[in-house]
C-alpha cells in the first residue's frame, strides 16, 4: 500500500482501517475500508511507473484475431491514450460519479477507457460484447446510481474467428430499447424494465419477490440518451464506415478517431475518496435481473494488486496473459488494474483460441514469451480435446505459472494442464520441469483471489482452489447454518470483509443485504458449496443457487426462463444445469407449450430454434439451452412452487434416485416427464 500515490493517508486508529458488520440483526451492512484516504487508481496503473521512468516498458502487447494484426502499446502511450479519452469524455460532461456504459471487444482502448473513467472519478460500466441487444439495453436502463450513462464508448465491428460482429448495430437496436423505456418510465415510473417479461416477473413476485429485487423500481426520473463513441475497427473487422451510415445519428454518434487523437495527452486527476464508487458491472444470481455490482476505490485497488502480486508471483521480467475478456471480472481485476498496478507487461488478444487453428494460444505463448497464463477450465478441456499435438508444437519454455478460473476444474483437464501444457521439454528444462498451477476461486462479488494456491509455495492437488489467500476467512456451513469443524462439506461463506469486497447492489443495498447476508447470520454467502480435506484445502462443489455456471460464466435460471417466456408459444419454462464435458454445466430447459400445441408439438425441430433463437436475442449466444425438453406440465409442490430437484434428476437421467416426491400436487407430471425425455 505504501507504494502507492495517496492524496491523503487513511486514519491511523486501528478501528477506523475498515468498519464492517456482517450481522443484519445489528444493523446495515456497510463495509468500508481505508477511511479518510485519497488516491487515483489511474494514476497508480499508469502515471506512477512513467514518473518512475518506466515510460517505456511495453504494457501492452496487442493480437488481433488473425495473425499478423498486433500493436505495442508502451507505458507513457498508453498515459497518452488515456489521457487523451479522458479529456473528451470530460468535454462531454462525464465527471464524478457519472457513469461511463462501454462495450468494447479485446483492443486497447477498451481497457483504456476504463481506466480514462477511473481518471475522471467517472463510474464505468462494461458490458460484455457477446451480450444482445436486449441485454445491453436492459444494463444501460438500470436505476441508479444514475440513469442512463452519460456516454455509451463502442466499435464498429470486431470479427470473431472468421465471424463479423456488428457491435454498432447492436448498440443501436438497444438504444432504441433505452428510448422506449425511458418513454414509459415518463408515462409509468413503476413500469418494468424492458427485458423482464412482464408475465413472467408477475409470476416471481407472486413467489415472493419484491418489485425493487426484480430491477422494476425506479423513480428516478431518467431522460435522455447516451452520446455514443464508436472506435473505427475496420482495418481489423474488414468493415468500413460506410457500412455503419444507416444507422448513424448526426448529434448522438462520433467517431473515435474523429474526436480522440486531437485532445492533449495530458488529462487532470481526479481524486477520489476511498470509498468513491469505481465501477459497476452486472453478474447473473438466482432471482430477477442481472445485479449491478458495485466496487469502490482504495479497498479494491488494494486487494487486486495484492493478489496479483503474490499469487502471479510477480516478476518485472514477467509478460503476463490473462485470456479473460474485460466485459467480466476476470478481466476486470486482472487485466485493467491488477498487472498495470503492479506494471507488469500483458498480453492482450481479441481473438478466439481456435482461429485460425487450435495452436493459436501456444504460438503466441512463444511469440512473446509469456512467463504467467491465466485462463478457463472450459477453455482447456475444449482445447485438450483437439488433442496434444497443436500443443507440442510449440516450446511454451517462458511458462512459469499457469492459472485458472470461472469454475471448478475436473482433475482429468488440471492434469492435462499440468503435464500437457506446463511440461517444458525435455531439451530446453532449466530449474522446475514444470509450470506451477494456480486455481483460483473467487467471484465479480469479491473482486479479488479469496482461495488460492501461491505458486512454488502451497502443494498442489489437483482440482483443490486450496487455502485462503491472506486475511480471508472462510467456512463451511451444514444446513442449520453451524459451522463445520475440521473436514466436511456444505456452503461456503466467509467470515469477515475483504478490501476488495462489493460494497451494495446499484440501487438495491436491500437486495444486496437479502442475497448475500440473510440466509446465514453473521456470514457472507457465496452462493457455492465446497469440500475442506484434512489438509484444511477448499475444494470448490459448484454453485447452489439458481446461478448456472455455462463455460464459466454465471447464467442466472430466472433470466432463461425470463427470455422462454417472452416468447408467445411458450407457457411455462423451467431451466436447470446438467452436466457437460467442455462447458462443465449446460443449460437444460422444461419448456410447457400454449394450449393446444401438443407435447412434442408437430415441428418439434422448428419450435425448438425458435425458442433458441428467443433466449439469444433476450441474453446472448452464452445462455443457449443444450436441451429443449417438452413439458406437458412441471413438477410443482401443492403450493405452486417448481420442484427443480427433480427436474435435475430427469435431466440427468438418474430418476430412479427422485427421493421423497409425496409433496407434488401431481406425480403423474413425472411419468409424463420421463416418457419425454429425447423427444
Ligand atoms: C472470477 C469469476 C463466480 C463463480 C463462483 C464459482 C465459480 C470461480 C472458481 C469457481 C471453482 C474456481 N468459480 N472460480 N469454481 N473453482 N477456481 O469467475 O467470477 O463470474 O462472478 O463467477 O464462478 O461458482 O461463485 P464470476
Amino acid at each position: 500500500m505504501e507504494e502507492f500515490h495517496w492524496t491523503k493517508k487513511w486514519e491511523k486508529k486501528n478501528a477506523d482501517f475498515h468498519k464492517w458488520n456482517f450481522d443484519l440483526s445489528k444493523g446495515p451492512i456497510h463495509i468500508s475500508w481505508f477511511n479518510g484516504a485519497e488516491t487515483n487508481v489511474c494514476y497508480n496503473c499508469l502515471d506512477r511507473h512513467v514518473e518512475a521512468g518506466e515510460g517505456d516498458r511495453v504494457c501492452f502487447y496487442w493480437e488481433g484475431n488473425d495473425p499478423g494484426q498486433e500493436r505495442t502499446v508502451t507505458y507513457q502511450e498508453m498515459l497518452d491514450l488515456v489521457c487523451q479519452i479522458g479529456n473528451y469524455l470530460r468535454s462531454q460532461g462525464a465527471g464524478p460519479d457519472d457513469e461511463v456504459a462501454i462495450y468494447m471487444p479485446m483492443i486497447p482502448e477498451l481497457p483504456a477507457t476504463m481506466l480514462a473513467c477511473s481518471r475522471i472519478g467517472a463510474i464505468f460500466s462494461v458490458v460484455f460484447a457477446g451480450f444482445s441487444a436486449e441485454s445491453l439495453g436492459g444494463r444501460l436502463t438500470s436505476p441508479v446510481p444514475n440513469p442512463v450513462p452519460k456516454v455509451l464508448v463502442t466499435c464498429s465491428a470486431v470479427r470473431r474467428g472468421a465471424k463479423p460482429i456488428e457491435l454498432k448495430k447492436i448498440v443501436d437496436e438497444a438504444l432504441e430499447i433505452v428510448e422506449q423505456s425511458v418513454a414509459t418510465q415518463a408515462v409509468d415510473p413503476s413500469a418494468s424494465t424492458p427485458h423482464m417479461h412482464q408475465a413472467y416477473s408477475n409470476r416471481r413476485l407472486a413467489e415472493g419477490l419484491s418489485s425493487a429485487a426484480l430491477g422494476g423500481e425506479d423513480g428516478s426520473g431518467r431522460k435522455g440518451v447516451p452520446h455514443v463513441l464508436v472506435f473505427d475497427h475496420t482495418q481489423a473487422s474488414g468493415l468500413g464506415r460506410d457500412k455503419f451510415q444507416a444507422g448513424w445519428v448526426e448529434g448522438r454518434d462520433v467517431w473515435w478517431q474523429d474526436v480522440i487523437p486531437s485532445q492533449p495527452t495530458t488529462c487532470e486527476v481526479t481524486w477520489r475518496a476511498a470509498e468513491d464508487t469505481l465501477f459497476k458491472l452486472y453478474t447473473s444470481g438466482s432471482t430477477g435481473q442481472p445485479k449491478g455490482v458495485l466496487h469502490t476505490t482504495a479497498g479494491y485497488m488494494a486487494g487486486i494488486a495484492l493478489t496479483y502480486k503474490y499469487v502471479f508471483d510477480h516478476r518485472p521480467t514477467d509478460v503476463f496473459w490473462c485470456t479473460a475478456d474485460c466485459g467480466w471480472i476476470t478481466g476486470h481485476s486482472y487485466v485493467s488494474f491488477g498487472p498495470m498496478l503492479n506494471g507488469a507487461t500483458q498480453i492482450l488478444f481479441e481473438g478466439i483460441p481456435t482461429y485460425p487453428d487450435a495452436g493459436r494460444w501456444w504460438e503466441l505463448v512463444d511469440k512473446y514469451q509469456c512467463t504467467v497464463f491465466y485462463t478457463a477450465p472450459t477453455a482447456i478441456r475444449a482445447l485438450m480435446a483437439q488433442g496434444d499435438q497443436w500443443v507440442k508444437k510449440y516450446k511454451r519454455s517462458s511458462v512459469r505459472i499457469l492459472g485458472t478460473v470461472g469454475e471448478p476444474i475436473n482433475p482429468e483437464a488440471w492434469w492435462w494442464y499440468y503435464d500437457v501444457v506446463g511440461e517444458k521439454r525435455a531439451d530446453i528444462v532449466v530449474g522446475e520441469k514444470r509450470a506451477d498451477i494456480v486455481d483460483t476461486w473467487w467471484q465479480t462479488e469479491t473482486g479479488m483471489h479469496m482461495i488460492t494456491p501461491l505458486p512454488g509455495c502451497t502443494p498442489l492437488k489437483a482440482g483443490a482452489a486450496s487455502l485462503p489467500f491472506f486475511g480471508v476467512e472462510p467456512a463451511l456451513l451444514d444446513q442449520a447454518g453451524n459451522e463445520i469443524e475440521g473436514p466436511g462439506q456444505g456452503y461456503l461463506v466467509i467470515k469477515r470483509p475483504w478490501p476488495a469486497m462489493m460494497r451494495t447492489v446499484a440501487g438495491d443495498h436491500a437486495r444486496f443485504e437479502q442475497t448475500y447476508f440473510s440466509q446465514y447470520k453473521g456470514y457472507y454467502f457465496t452462493g457455492d458449496g465446497a469440500r475442506r480435506d484434512e489438509d484444511g484445502y477448499y475444494w470448490i462443489t459448484g454453485r447452489v443457487d439458481d446461478v448456472i455456471n455455462v463455460s464459466g460464466h454465471r447464467i442466472g435460471t430466472a433470466e432463461v426462463e425470463s427470455a422462454l417466456v417472452g416468447h408467445h408459444l411458450c407457457a411455462e419454462a423451467a431451466v436447470v444445469p446438467l452436466d457437460h464435458p467442455i462447458k462443465g454445466t449446460a443449460i437444460y430447459a422444461y419448456v410447457t407449450l400454449m394450449e393446444g400445441l401438443g407435447h412434442p408439438p408437430d415441428d418439434p425441430e422448428a419450435v425448438r430454434k425458435e425458442l433458441v433463437k428467443a433466449v439469444r436475442k433476450a441474453i446472448g449466444p452464452i445462455a443457449t439451452p443444450d436441451v429443449i425438453h417438452w413439458a406437458p406440465a412441471l413438477p410443482k409442490t401443492r403450493s405452486g412452487k417448481i420442484m427443480r430437484r427433480v427436474l435435475r434428476k430427469i435431466a440427468s437421467g438418474h430418476e430412479s434416485k427422485l427421493g421423497d416426491i409425496s409433496t407434488l400436487a401431481d406425480p403423474g407430471v413425472v411419468k409424463a416427464l420421463i416418457e419425454l425425455r429425447g423427444k
